[in-house]
């Protein structure tokens, strides 16, 4: 079985590396890796987006046997640009790093107050998108593998007494003991060797913030991560191509990172049960024979509609990320497609506590020019009974010395909003105001204010923009808007509408107290297993 698995595994993933992409592509697998299928006007299951909960819905259909269509708005990343690689660099972006934008949109700004980080780019369905809701910016992944393609690759499970606050109807017994596991195991996840995170120059950054923080008497903890260190210590022997040690992140990984299309998607589509449609980007949702109809938008690269169809299904799995899951139920609520969608649609959106922020050190406390991209060090004071924080040492791969410290605070802020559904649009409009990130910005504050006092250093106050020391107005953890057990059943079941699901990061309520995407992958896969059980079966 495990044999088997594997060599279909890895059919899975020449379907996914050679099919071609010169625009809208139908990848699947069916005697022959690669081969395009038909497009299917009727499918028993549909899943909408290809991020971590996506994903995993998409696994666990086809090994049950179901004929799943998977809908992704994104392009498929498997053709090398002219200079020969999937992702453009991340010092020197090109079209390919965001999505349908002039210039690109960093989270920093500026250097030295200097307008040096962004440059002009021609549109393009680029692997990272910027959404701006007025006080709150939301960053997400477009393309096969969602957010999996530009995040940090931070793979942490949440402290079991917060993920039972935040998510009290689950059984964290069954979660810690199966659920974490498992999908830790499905995405690759390994561990740094400490003694080379000891001594190789591409982590001092790290270890300079850790003695920071130990002098302000904070812990911090060695986490794990989805890039292969295996192959990032090839790299840092010359061994084999540059990525995470090339600066490579938010614009994609050229290697190195196991991201979902290497994962679970190339096991789904090994299944041979389940294909992959790209630039096909869901607009509406209503009832139809036997289930649903979703319309679809088929954009080319240049962003044109090419093209617009209907797809009926009995079931309807949404994993298009906490933003576009949201907008597809409450736009459906709203225009009366779907009007028995409960009122909690909309409702619990959080971006999980995040704050930015960067300190300067003193100039004997270099930081280095060589910087891994991919992070693996946190300070660990969520158990401050005051201000919990999580920060996450980011990277700043500048190549040069710039003396600085890069954090992505998580906090605890309990503040959550409401989205609205602007019919002149079509759109729903995240309801978050700059206030609300005030809890958050406070504990942020704290422990770096302590940091800052222990070391008798100071915060960069020119890569934000505005002189701010800190960025409040920007997240990388969009969580909530369809909440488990409010808009939904204890799995994940829409309310008022029976096989139809949600199974991405919309479930959360806001907050997790870490980076999310285990979370949200071990909880798809606790749903799905009970759908699967239960619902399919009895079908
Ligand atoms: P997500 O991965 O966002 O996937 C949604 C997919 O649906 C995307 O591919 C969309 O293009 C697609 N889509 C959206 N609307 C539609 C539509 N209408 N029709 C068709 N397709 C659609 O969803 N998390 C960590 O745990 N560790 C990290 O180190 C980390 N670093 C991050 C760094 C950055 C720069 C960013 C942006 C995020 C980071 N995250 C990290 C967050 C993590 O990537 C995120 O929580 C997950 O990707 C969310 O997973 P979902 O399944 O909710």
């Amino acid at each position: 079985m495990t044999t088997n698995l594997t060599r279909r595994h890895m059919l899975g993933t020449a379907a996914l590396r050679t099919a071609a992409v010169l625009g809208f592509t139908r990848i699947g697998l069916s005697s022959a890796a690669a081969r395009e299928p038909a497009a299917e006007s009727r499918a028993p299951a549909v899943v909408v987006g290809s991020g971590y909960g996506a994903a995993v819905a998409a696994l666990r259909l086809g090994l049950a046997g179901v004929r799943t269509v998977v809908l992704e708005m994104g392009r498929l990343w498997d053709t090398p640009g002219t200079d020969g690689k999937l992702f453009c660099p991340t010092i020197t972006p090109d079209h390919r790093s965001m999505w349908f934008r002039t210039r690109t949109e960093a989270p920093l700004s500026t250097f030295l107050w200097l307008d040096v980080v962004n440059r002009g780019i021609r549109p393009y369905p680029g692997v990272l998108d910027r959404v701006d809701h007025g006080a709150m910016s939301v960053y997400v992944g477009r393309g096969v593998g969602g957010g999996s393609l530009v995040n940090g690759g931070m793979a942490v499970v949440p402290p079991r007494a917060y993920f039972s606050e935040m998510l009290p109807g689950v059984d964290a017994d069954e979660m810690y003991r199966t659920h974490f596991p498992r999908a830790r195991r499905m995405l690759g996840v390994n561990h740094i060797d400490p003694d080379w995170f000891e001594s190789t120059p591409w982590y001092r950054y790290s270890r300079v913030s850790r003695a920071h923080a130990r002098r302000a008497g904070l812990g911090t903890v060695l986490v794990p991560n989805v890039y292969d260190f295996g192959y990032m210590r090839r790299e840092a022997a010359r061994e084999v191509p540059r990525s995470a040690l090339a600066g490579e992140v938010i614009y994609g990984n050229n290697h190195g990172k196991r991201s979902l299309d290497k994962s679970y998607l190339a096991a789904a589509l090994a299944t041979g049960k389940v294909t992959i449609e790209t630039m096909s980007r869901v607009r509406a949702l209503r009832r139809g024979p036997g289930g649903y109809v979703l319309t679809v938008d088929r954009s080319d690269l240049a962003g044109r509609v090419t093209g617009t169809r209907e797809i009926g299904c009995a079931r309807v799995f949404l994993g298009a990320g906490s933003l576009g899951t949201t907008e597809i139920l409450l736009r459906a609520r709203e225009t009366g497609a779907l009007p028995e969608l409960d009122a909690e649609v909309g409702r619990g959106w959080g971006p999980n506590g995040n704050v930015m922020t960067a300190r300067a050190n003193h100039p004997w406390d270099t930081v280095g020019a060589r910087q891994s991209a991919m992070p693996v060090l946190g300070i660990n004071d969520w158990n401050n009974p005051d201000h919990p924080v999580f920060a996450e040492i980011a990277p700043l791969p500048m190549g040069l010395e710039h003396w600085i410290s890069l954090y992505l605070a998580i906090t605890r802020n309990p503040e959550r909003a409401d989205f609205s559904y602007d019919a002149a649009t079509d759109s729903a409009r995240l309801n978050w105001t700059a206030s609300q990130s005030l809890p958050a910005l406070t504990a942020a504050k704290s422990l770096f204010d302590r940091i800052n006092r222990a070391n008798a250093t100071v915060y960069r106050h020119d890569l934000f923009g505005g002189n701010r020391a800190f960025a409040d107005d920007f997240t990388y953890h969009p969580l909530g808007g369809c909440v488990l057990g409010r808009a939904t059943d204890g799995h994940g079941r829409v309310k008022g509408c029976p096989g139809l699901y949600a199974v991405d990061g919309s479930l959360i309520p806001g907050s997790i107290g870490v980076n999310p995407f285990v979370t949200i992958t071990a909880l798809a896969e606790r749903n799905m297993e009970r759908i699967i059980r239960r619902d399919l079966a009895a079908a």
